[in-house]
């Protein structure tokens, strides 16, 4: 099946090409051609069980990348590597077989899971991310697959095992970052050129099978994997193994959570298939980036991935370029609510387990932000009234409540509010102070002024309330519809 496949993918991809120009060229609302695809997505539409509810619920996650590249800092021979510091093996300025010994220096002494957990817990985070291999293969868990893992440096402990009790303590959701792709290991290939490389790539399979099997035996706590690492043109040719895999892994854990990274579909693509539709429980190509519109997203779920400066993920010492501020984070949080989707904050803690002090800052700035307003966040999405300049609409899903988080203070402290047809707005107020309440008021149909006392000094983006019901008669002032 796998040879089927292969040769299918070549006689296959001009055509798979040509659809897709013809796709991007549709304009919207037109029916497209559908191919029949034996390996592309499960399902159409989201996935409606308790598990993904919770997830995308969440709002807030954390993401911690941490490995032996910690230990560089970014940094090699007095040179400063101005790449991702989890990266620095790919520098040719930096020996391979000096960072291959990297691990014999791996013992962090200042690891405390508990530490970070609480630390998580106290910036709002309800899930979080943690990386148990990344491309350089060093694995943080006891492998009996690879030597090239925790257990042979003199750190000698497990590192996922405890860090998943703690969270799991905090009643923060784990999920365990898997890199595919993986540099430690002979049978690994970027391509399959020849049959000595299919041969080693069918070893290598194994090899990740049987490392994702460990992690779920091992840590069954842990509610989804997400995966990074599987743009490789060998891996995208493996949709028959990765779609029995991501099977069995399902099958070990009732409900667990895979994004659109994992599995290509007959033609090789990711994320979305040949068709168009998702692969996976939610979309995991937002990295570094937000959707703009309710559009970009499609409708789907999704998560942002983001880094403090702009591309560092593991440790590096010396962050160049601009840092996001808190305010500019929480910005992003509210942003990826009120478009569906929740917000993940990237750490990266140093080679013997501290967190970074701009980090930790970071952190409680968020998380003194988030004990005030964390209404407008948890269990809130997208409502779909007229984006306005001041901020963001969110609205709850367990009451109907619709937030509006401020983040640019209107000079005559009116805010502008265009409701959908329908919609009347019965009580309105400051989320810090319910007892406040304020009048709207009446521009047009639909559209009204919400008056903000200025005299108050807003030192965060702030949230106001709104709660509202819907009618079926016109009662939004009686404006008639104007004709054209
Ligand atoms: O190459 C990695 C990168 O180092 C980092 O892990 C991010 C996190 O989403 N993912 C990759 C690129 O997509």
């Amino acid at each position: 099946m796998i040879k089927y496949l292969s040769k299918t993918v070549f006689l296959t991809v001009s055509f798979a090409a040509f659809s897709f120009s013809l796709f991007a060229q549709t304009p919207k609302n037109t029916p497209r051609t559908s191919l029949t695809l034996e390996y592309g997505a499960h399902r159409i539409g989201k996935r409606t069980d308790q598990m993904m509810e919770t997830w995308r619920n969440y709002g807030l996650g954390q993401f911690i990348h941490w490995g032996v590249y910690a230990l560089t800092g970014g940094h090699w021979d007095g040179e400063y590597y101005s790449g991702a510091a989890e990266w620095i093996r790919s520098w040719d300025k930096m020996p391979k077989d000096a960072y291959d010994q990297l691990y014999k220096s791996f013992d962090p002494k200042n690891y405390e899971p508990k530490a970070w957990a609480k630390q998580a817990k106290e910036m709002g985070a309800k899930y979080m991310i943690i990386t148990t291999k990344h491309h350089d293969g060093f694995s943080l868990w006891p492998s009996k697959y690879t030597d090239y893992d925790v257990t042979n440096s003199p750190y000698g402990n497990d590192i996922i095992g405890p860090l998943v009790e703690a969270y799991d303590a905090e009643g923060i959701d784990v999920y365990l970052y898997f890199s595919v792709m993986d540099w430690s290991q002979p049978g690994y290939r970027v391509s399959l050129e020849t049959e000595e490389d299919r041969t080693a790539y069918e070893d290598f399979k194994a090899f990740t099978r049987n490392q994702l099997i460990e992690l779920l035996e091992l840590y069954p706590s842990a509610k989804g994997l997400w995966f990074d690492g599987t743009w490789d043109e060998a891996w995208k040719e493996q949709a028959v193994f990765a779609d029995e895999l991501e099977k069995e892994m399902r099958a070990m854990i009732p409900g667990l959570i895979i994004g659109s990274r994992f599995r290509p579909d007959d033609y090789g693509n990711r994320h979305f298939d040949s068709n168009g539709d998702l692969m996976g429980d939610y979309e995991q190509g937002w990295e570094r980036k937000l959707p703009n519109t309710y559009e970009d997203t499609k409708g789907n779920d999704w998560d942002a991935v983001m880094t403090v400066p702009e591309n560092q993920w593991g440790y590096h010492s010396d962050w160049r370029g601009h840092v996001k501020s808190s305010y500019e984070l929480i910005e992003m949080l509210v942003k990826s609510v009120s478009l569906d989707g929740n917000f993940v904050l990237n750490f990266g803690p140093d080679g013997q387990g501290n967190i970074r002090s701009e980090e930790a800052k970071l952190a409680k700035e968020i998380g003194d932000w988030m004990k005030v307003n964390q209404k407008a966040i948890y269990s809130c999405g997208y409502l779909n009234w007229q984006k306005q300049d001041w901020g963001y609409y969110t609205q709850s899903r367990e009451d109907g409540k619709i937030y509006m988080v401020v983040f640019n203070q209107p000079l005559d402290g009116k805010l502008r509010v265009k409701t959908a047809d329908k919609v009347i707005l019965d009580k309105v107020y400051p989320l810090e102070n319910p007892g406040m309440i304020l009048t709207p008021e009446l521009i047009q149909k639909n559209e009204y002024f919400i008056p903000v006392i200025m005299d108050q000094k807003w030192t965060s983006p702030y949230v106001i309330v709104v709660e509202s019901s819907s009618t079926d008669e016109d009662k939004n002032g009686g404006f008639q519809k104007a004709k054209t």
